[in-house]
């Protein structure tokens, strides 16, 4: 196809309620959608960058520079048929991978609905439903954060993520432990520690987790390794794997043993694919995390976790748990733990174009 016109919204959508991690508290959470237009069809993708450079420094402002500036007028008119063309037109532009993989995923959108094909089917997926977890953010008070826990129980979540940080970890972790025994519980720092301050998350071994999640810094694969032999539970990176070549290295030093993919944070789902199948042949085990997206990008987020690699729960939660309004149909609701793989054509949700342009700070369209 030959890409005739691209569309950018800046979105800001009103959580349901703050959510805290480590790095800060979202009550309003920013992203972009891009929606690409040739041959008289559309395909959307999400960008999960955030207003505040926190989880990463990415910004919805850096993302939205990048891509008028860059990425965009680097495939606009021009022909791409494939998500590798798309990645070879962006190969000599670095970084920014929220903004390249929000653009790639408008590309397998698009994709999709001019092939009649799901997204699940075009990466390889199976099944129509898939198990999942809820990430629940830091509380002040430990009773509350059980009671918030034991409304998620309730609504059918079988697996639990608690978020941590230095003051905020072994008194909480425990007393959500010995209110659910048999919990699938596990936890993440966002980052938050150092080998110096990594006292609190030994303790944290005594409690049956099923990993500890990013406790150390970003860049810093070999203290990683280095925590991981003082640890018997699994080390899970995310902020740490950017690519597949540090999904193989921290492999190889044995700084995790569990993998977070997350296809904003490597650049797009080919590169959340390559990390997948790496796995898979290595027999390490990969969920599916979640940056509080939209419908668009918890559609992609679902057919991505279908893949057979990924054998734990990930952090898709039903759409209510975040956004009392969303910008696709249809809302993905929880049954039985899990939620629906959209079978439709591309990533199977239909954007809701009023709803966009209400929750819009900006639009800009390239031709
Ligand atoms: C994680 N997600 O696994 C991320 C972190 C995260 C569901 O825990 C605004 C922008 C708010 C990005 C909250 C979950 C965010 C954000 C959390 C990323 O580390
Ligand atoms: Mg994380």
């Amino acid at each position: 196809m030959r890409l005739e016109r691209v569309d950018l919204y800046r979105l800001s959508m009103p959580l349901v309620s703050p959510f805290r991690t480590s790095f800060g508290q979202v009550d309003q959470r920013q992203c972009l959608l891009i929606a690409m237009a040739a041959e008289g069809l559309w395909g959307w993708g999400e960008c999960v960058a955030d207003a505040w450079p926190g989880y990463s420094y990415e910004t919805s402002g850096t993302a939205w520079e990048i891509l008028v500036q860059h990425f965009i007028p680097a495939v606009l008119g021009q022909e791409i048929d494939s998500p590798a063309g798309l990645r070879q037109r962006l190969a000599q532009l670095r970084g920014h991978p929220m903004a390249r993989a929000g653009l790639e995923m408008a590309l397998w959108d698009w994709l999709g609905r001019a092939t009649g094909v799901s997204l699940q089917s075009m990466l390889g997926g199976a099944g129509e439903r898939i198990a999942v977890g809820v990430s629940v953010g830091i509380e002040q008070d430990t009773a509350a954060l059980v009671d918030k826990v034991a409304g998620f129980v309730e609504q059918g979540y079988g697996r639990v993520k608690l978020k941590i940080e230095p003051g905020h970890d072994v008194e909480p972790v425990a007393a959500v432990r010995q209110a659910f025994p048999d919990l699938k519980l596990q936890v993440d720092a966002n980052a938050a520690y150092t080998l110096e301050t990594a006292g609190p998350l030994k303790e944290l071994d005594a409690l049956g987790l099923l990993m500890i999640e990013q406790p150390l810094a970003e860049g810093d694969l070999f203290d990683h390794s280095r925590l991981q032999q003082a640890l018997a539970t699994p080390i899970c990176l995310d902020e740490s794997v950017d690519s597949i070549r540090t999904a193989r290295q921290a492999l190889e030093i044995d700084a995790c043993r569990v993998i977070n993919i997350k296809s904003g944070r490597v650049g797009g789902l080919t590169e959340a694919l390559a990390i997948h199948d790496l796995c898979l042949a290595r027999q390490i085990p990969v969920w599916c995390g979640g940056m509080l997206e939209t419908g668009i990008g918890r559609a992609a987020n679902l057919a991505l976790a279908s893949l057979p690699g990924f054998t734990l729960p990930g952090d898709i939660s039903a759409s209510d748990r975040y956004y009392q309004q969303d910008v696709a149909w249809p809302r993905f609701e929880l049954v039985d733990g899990g939620l629906p793989v959209p079978q439709g054509h591309g990533l199977g949700v239909e954007v809701d174009l009023d709803a966009v342009r209400r929750f819009s700070l900006h639009h800009e369209s390239l031709t």
